[in-house]
């Protein structure tokens, strides 16, 4: 049966991940898999995350299955992060939120019933985007095609040739966009582009997927759901993938929701039984644990205000880091545009040859693309990361 399988080839950044684990240098960094790291380069267990862990331990409850689409006061502190508390679509109900299994489980329920819905059209991604969303997407059947997105001479966003490539996508057509922080490129776009993005999705009747996975490492939790909110505002269906493994440091615990946003409370209701059904038929339900914790920081004042602070705590900590990299690194170039880029990652503008000289002769690991997670920077390691680029440049 298995005779002709053939060996995949290994993820990049997970392969990635093993080879750093198994280099013996004391000194090495990994800049390769996009985590957040604290200042002594450990995964921080969040303090409000301790807390709500606690409570739930002590309050020993039976482990019974969760409904198909999560736990209902969850999703609906999803659709607040989202949508903001007083958004219209809440209160009209034209929101559907089902708890994923991660961000990327939120693509693939999303993927998989939009595939029901209309086979036949391709998807769009930038240019470049997250590895995974193209096998996701291609694993759930679709073609997928891209967008122009990152400019490098610029550092920043190819606007025009965004909106130019996205006019050209047949009606129907599902557009991918990073609502902040966009990895790994780390350039987002700003608001007055946001709106000419909104106006080719509308002209053209294309159908949004809005993927956020570091909202709250940007600007804040309200700046960052901008586009989510601008595309609210607008009279078009549109989808939003969550992830909270970076916001709570909730890596392995799977924690993320897809939203759909209709344009009436009865299709909503058809919407969510039809989900509910691609659900049913791939994991059953989600698991409990780390949306419970989520669900009861979300909803307790005391803890959400710990964990904003906590949030606000990491976002500043990579500016800073942001900042000294191009600081040690000004007297071999000018890296400013660094300090411009956002969330997580950098596209550092480093060759793949020179990762490879970062790696083999210096023990640093970056995506051989030049992304590097400014994350797992810290005031312990980032004069020698900076001296070793400054040597491979
Ligand atoms: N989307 C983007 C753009 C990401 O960068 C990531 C994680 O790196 C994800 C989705 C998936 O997040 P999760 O780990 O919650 O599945
Ligand atoms: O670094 C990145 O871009 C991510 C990291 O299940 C990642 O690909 C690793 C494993 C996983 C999801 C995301």
């Amino acid at each position: 049966l298995f005779s002709s399988v053939e060996l995949a080839p290994r993820d990049p950044i997970l392969g990635l991940n093993e080879a750093f684990g198994a280099d013996t240098r004391a000194d090495k960094v990994n800049l390769g898999v996009g985590v957040y790291y604290d200042a002594n380069g450990h995964v921080p267990l969040l303090r409000a995350v301790r807390e709500a862990e606690k409570a739930r331990v002590e309050a020993a409850l039976p482990r019974g299955y969760l409904p198909i689409d999560g736990i209902a006061l969850y999703d609906m502190a999803v659709q607040k992060l989202l949508f903001g508390a007083d958004s219209p679509l809440l209160a009209e109900r034209r929101v559907v939120t089902a708890q994923s299994l991660g961000g990327t489980g939120a693509l693939k329920i999303g993927a998989d019933f939009l595939k029901r819905l209309n086979p036949s059209v391709p998807v769009a991604i930038s240019t470049p985007s997250w590895e995974n969303h193209r096998a996701l997407f291609e694993g759930a059947g679709f073609q997928v095609v891209e967008y122009p997105y990152y400019d490098a001479a610029t550092h920043g966003v190819d606007v025009e040739g965004m909106l130019a490539g996205m006019a050209k996508l047949p009606a129907g057509a599902i557009v991918v966009l990073h609502a902040c922080c966009h990895n790994p490129t780390g350039v987002d776009l700003r608001t007055d582009d946001w709106k000419r993005v909104l106006s080719v999705v509308r002209e053209r009747g294309l159908v949004p997927f809005l993927d956020i996975a570091y909202q709250g490492f940007g600007d804040g939790i309200d700046a960052d759901a901008e586009a989510v909110r601008l595309f609210a505002a607008a009279d078009v269906s549109f989808l939003v993938a969550s992830s909270f493994s970076k916001s709570f440091s909730l890596y392995g615990e799977r924690v993320g929701a897809l939203s759909i946003v209709t344009a009436s409370h009865d299709e909503a209701l058809r919407v969510q039984s039809q989900l509910k059904r691609v659900i049913r038929t791939n994991y059953s339900n989600p698991p409990t644990h780390g949306a419970a914790v989520v669900s009861a920081v979300l909803n307790h004042d005391g803890l959400r205000a710990m964990w904003e602070t906590e949030l606000g705590e990491m976002r500043d900590r990579i500016r800073a880091m942001r900042r000294g990299l191009v600081e040690r690194l000004s007297k071999v170039g000018d890296f400013a545009f660094i300090e411009r880029q956002r969330g997580m990652f950098s596209y550092s503008g480093l060759s793949a040859a020179q990762v490879d000289r970062l790696r083999e002769e210096f023990g640093i690991y970056a995506v051989s693309t030049g992304r590097i997670c400014v994350a797992a920077l810290n005031e312990g390691n980032i004069d020698r990361v900076a001296e070793a680029i400054a040597r491979v440049v």
